[in-house]
């Protein structure tokens, strides 16, 4: 067999401190939290647990807005629980990550108060300052028009030294200046060589293409011209020394033989993505492509959904491009579909009706545990978590994008009540909150997240008392949790076709039925995966691999089966064709 770095057949589980477990009853949940449930986690089978930000911050936007890499955000524990946290993953023989967050910092960080104290501040340039523009009548305006991930201008003005500042997503999230190599030093030093020393196994790199800003800072062009800042991610992504800064970085985790996966919205073009993943270029080992989790966003604003629509052929294809990455190639790809920033995938690409709600979530088990790379889970999808109950308000929501996003539709349609209700619309498919609500333990009134007196910093969802939960699925083989860690076994059991198989999609222009075959790189065998996205029936589509195919695993228990030349609805089969 082929020797593989480890992280390649790792299954990895992610972790959102303030949601998954309150071991303390404040209502918020922490890192010993985390600890008590290592035996929880370890028995679903996966390898690697990467936890969130859990640094110190005001938590403008969850923790990744840091004010000090070196201390933990007090509500979440200490520096030594952290170190107890890892030394405990350590001794069950699992691996952790942490949250690499320096494309910006908290407008809180002590470098940034220096930074802005006065324009002669030696950290001044740690930062990007830029003066303002006048228009002819005297306005001033900002350096160009681009719109901040979180609505508004990507520029606050500074009445103390009177000049702009950058931050791509929250004012309070400036950018760090790294053309500065003093800045990228204290970087390195803080945010990584100090976990690195503590033994955490490597980093999931946030907004990892955003640290080379484009040269000349050029307007973006315009996409939606009733709008005053217009959406820039394609100019201000991937920039001129993105390879340089990416290859600094692995110099120091190659030391420790840490692993990188780096987020990396905004990259179309699939020869770029792969100039990062590549083996030979030493950049980084991985990373998330935003594909799959973009079919059925707006392509102005993500949000704008109306009505909310996608097809097969779009998952099909998005799911298409990621697989091809590793083509030939000598990169390495991820698998998967959710994470802290999106809805739950049943409710946007299952069914989270109580009918089909679990067979659909099998389903959706069974394909991105089927596909190629490093697999990576969000903490509550084992369970088949769902979306946010429709009749809770808006004032339920809690998450900075969701709460900008809704006030500005306000404001650009202060004579339409409808655009704000097609907005919470489009927020109850899409919005960030989905994937926050308190990890589900139990049918109690707050999920067992934290004690039934106390109150959870977000509520908890009400699915947890219609069986979608951790006490009453661990009692059910055939539950959505039953069938992961059974998905996770038979992954590693044909690792050479699931995890490193060459992907091929086969009947794709079927609108209902999604079916793909995985090659394994010796040759011998391959496995087929058949899907049936859809509420109804459909007909087992006639692949010729089919009659040499033998049924290893499928969703549907056989006395539902019905005719086996039938799919039922939501219908997931895993075949191995040899
Ligand atoms: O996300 C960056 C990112 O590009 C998006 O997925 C982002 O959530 C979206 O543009 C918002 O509409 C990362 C983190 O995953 C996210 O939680 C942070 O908010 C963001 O960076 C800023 O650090
Ligand atoms: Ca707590």
């Amino acid at each position: 067999t082929t020797e593989h770095p480890w992280w390649k057949e790792a299954a990895v589980y992610q972790i959102y401190p303030a949601s998954y477990n309150d071991s303390n009853d404040d209502g918020i949940g922490d890192i010993p939290g985390i600890t008590q449930k290592l035996e929880y986690i370890q028995s679903l089978g996966v390898d690697v647990i990467w936890v969130c930000p859990m640094y110190d911050s005001p938590q403008i936007d969850m923790g990744y807005d840091i004010s000090d890499y070196e201390a933990v955000y007090p509500p979440y524990g200490t520096v030594q629980d952290v170190e107890a946290l890892i030394n405990e993953v350590h001794s069950r023989g699992m691996k952790i990550i942490l949250d690499l967050v320096v494309n910006h910092t908290s407008d809180q960080h002590a470098w940034f108060k220096e930074s802005r104290s006065s324009k002669t501040n030696p950290k001044r340039d740690w930062y990007i300052w830029k003066p303002a523009k006048y228009d002819s009548d005297g306005t001033r305006k900002p350096p160009n028009n681009w719109r901040s991930n979180f609505g508004g201008s990507v520029w606050e003005w500074d009445e103390l030294t009177q000049e702009y500042y950058l931050h791509l997503f929250c004012p309070e999230q400036p950018d760090v200046n790294w053309e500065n190599e003093e800045t990228r030093k204290a970087i390195y030093q803080s945010a990584m060589i100090f976990w690195l020393d503590k033994g955490v196994d490597g980093f999931r790199i946030d907004t990892v293409n955003m640290y080379s800003k484009p040269t000349g800072y050029p307007d973006a062009p315009i996409k939606d011209p009733a709008a005053e800042w217009q959406e820039a991610g394609l100019v201000y992504c991937n920039g001129p020394r993105m390879d340089e800064y990416l290859g600094e970085m692995n110099a120091i985790l190659s030391r420790y033989n840490a692993m990188s996966v780096g987020e990396c919205p905004f990259t179309p073009d699939p020869a770029r993505v792969l100039g990062y993943v590549s083996e030979k270029e030493a950049r980084l080992n991985m990373v998330f492509q935003f594909d799959s989790v973009d079919v059925g966003m707006g392509s102005v604003f993500k949000y704008m959904t109306k009505p909310f629509k996608y097809t097969l052929a779009d998952v099909k294809s998005a799911i298409g491009r990621t697989q091809k990455l590793i083509d030939g190639t000598d990169g390495w790809t991820t698998s998967f579909i959710e994470n802290h920033d999106q809805a739950r995938s049943i409710s946007r690409f299952g069914n989270d009706s109580p009918q089909w709600r679990s067979r659909s979530g099998k389903m959706l088990a069974m394909l991105f545990a089927s596909l190629s790379g490093t697999l990576f889970m969000y903490q509550g999808q084992e369970i088949g978590m769902i979306n946010i109950p429709q009749d809770w308000p808006i004032e339920e929501y809690k998450d900075v994008d969701t709460i900008n996003y809704y006030a500005e539709v306000g404001r650009r349609n202060p004579n339409d009540p409808g655009a704000q209700i097609s907005a919470k619309a489009a927020l109850q498919n899409l919005a960030r909150d989905h994937a926050r609500t308190p990890m589900q333990w139990s049918s109690e009134v707050n999920a067992g997240f934290t004690s039934d007196s106390a109150k959870p910093w977000m509520k908890a969802n009400t699915s947890a008392q219609e069986g979608i939960n951790v006490a009453d699925e661990s009692r059910d083989s055939s539950s959505v949790l039953g069938f992961w860690k059974q998905m996770l076994k038979l992954r590693k059991t044909y690792s050479d076709c699931l995890i490193h198989g060459g992907y091929k999609l086969v009947d794709g222009d079927n609108p209902t039925v999604f079916s793909f075959t995985k090659s394994s790189t010796a040759g011998h065998f391959k496995a087929l995966v058949i899907c049936n996205f859809s509420s109804k029936e459909s007909e087992l589509p006639l692949i010729e691999d089919l009659d040499a195919a033998e049924l290893i695993f499928d969703n549907v228990s056989e006395t539902q089966a019905g005719a086996r030349s039938t799919l039922q609805p939501w219908e997931g089969r895993l075949y191995i064709v040899k």
